[in-house]
């Protein structure tokens, strides 16, 4: 056996793939690609929700919004480390984000326009992010599996609260009633394109697979999504902005009308109506922490210095 069939071997055993271990280059590569990718998914996802932490209607509201923006720059932080165990350095992964090389989920060029927005996030988005990230706890690179473990715990918990949200305006007034519709109306077809292009338009999905880097196609877990959530909204008493959703008896499964994949390739083409924004964002936290970052090389010159005097004496 070559060493590209025992790596073969290893995955389909279900034995992990660990950092110093032989890989394929282009497994380095797709890893790299869809981890960073991620990371940066967490971190410009804070933007949105951030946009109304100021504003949330109570203290506990507010205290759950600030916990769950804390709680994305978490799982950030862990899946920039798990990438930067394939060989980038984090500087490498924010400067692919700054210039556009690297993506980030499409779901966060959009804007949140009012405070109902924060429960459709919660409900819909990290919805789709936990459907796509539960099977991603069993991928086939130790550091990403691993960090999606506690990553989903807490996105559980964020579904959840963005549903209980929800729940409340819809038992609300009218004009709240209204908002919780709109909301929906507006999230509904982006959150479906956050599983990706559908499988015969997917480069990647077929090489993952096989990888077990994926474990489910794109179109396998929109399928899931919709199921569920067509039964989950039935209980806050709103309606799904599709006319041609439909329970389908033969297939056990909703049918659901075409997605809009124009608007996807436009908005991963940067023409969405926040992409701006959210870069321009990002760039100037990264401009703004470069004293931060020159003090903290400072210190740990200094200290490196200071050790090898103590050793030479
Ligand atoms: N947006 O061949 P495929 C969250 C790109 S976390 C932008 O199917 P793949 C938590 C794809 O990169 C949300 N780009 O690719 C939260 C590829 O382009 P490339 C993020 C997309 O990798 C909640 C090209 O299209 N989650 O929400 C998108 O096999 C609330 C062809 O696509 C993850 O990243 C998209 N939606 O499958 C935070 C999960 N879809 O790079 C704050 C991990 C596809 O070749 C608040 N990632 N593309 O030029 C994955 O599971 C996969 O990477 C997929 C895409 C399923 C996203």
């Amino acid at each position: 056996m070559n060493f590209e069939e025992k790596f073969q071997q290893k995955i389909d055993d279900e034995i992990k793939i660990e950092p110093k271990d032989w890989m394929p280059e282009k497994y380095r590569q797709t890893l790299i690609r869809q981890i960073s990718q991620h990371a940066h998914s967490e971190i410009v996802g804070m933007l949105p929700e951030g946009n109304w932490i100021t504003r949330a209607p109570s203290l506990r509201r507010k205290t759950i919004l600030i916990a769950k923006v804390q709680d994305e720059a978490g799982h950030g932080l862990y899946l920039y480390s798990a990438a930067e165990t394939l060989g980038i350095s984090r500087d490498e992964m924010y400067h692919q984000l700054h210039t556009g090389k690297a993506k980030y989920s499409s779901i966060f060029n959009y804007p949140t326009l009012t405070w109902a927005d924060i429960g459709a996030i919660g409900w819909l988005v990290d919805g789709a992010a936990i459907l796509n990230q539960i099977p991603l706890c069993r991928t086939s690179f130790g550091p990403y599996a691993r960090a999606m473990v506690r990553v989903c715990k807490e996105e559980s918990f964020h579904q959840r609260q963005g549903f209980e949200l929800l729940l409340t305006l819809s038992k609300g007034t009218e004009a709240q009633k209204e908002m919780c519709q709109d909301a929906i109306n507006r999230w509904w077809w982006p959150s479906l394109m956050m599983f990706g292009p559908n499988d015969d338009a997917s480069p990647n999905t077929a090489q993952s697979m096989q990888w077990k880097i994926k474990r489910f196609t794109n179109d396998e877990l929109r399928q899931k999504f919709i199921d569920m959530i067509a039964e989950q909204v039935k209980v806050l008493n709103m309606q799904l902005p599709d006319a041609d959703l439909k329970w389908n008896e033969e297939r056990k499964h909703y049918d659901f009308g075409k997605i809009n994949w124009e608007e996807f390739k436009q908005v991963l083409a940067g023409n969405g109506s926040c992409n701006k924004q959210r870069l321009d964002a990002r760039k100037k936290a990264w401009a703004d922490g470069a004293w931060v970052r020159e003090a903290a090389s400072a210190y740990a010159e200094k200290k490196a210095v200071d050790k090898l005097i103590c050793k030479t004496v």
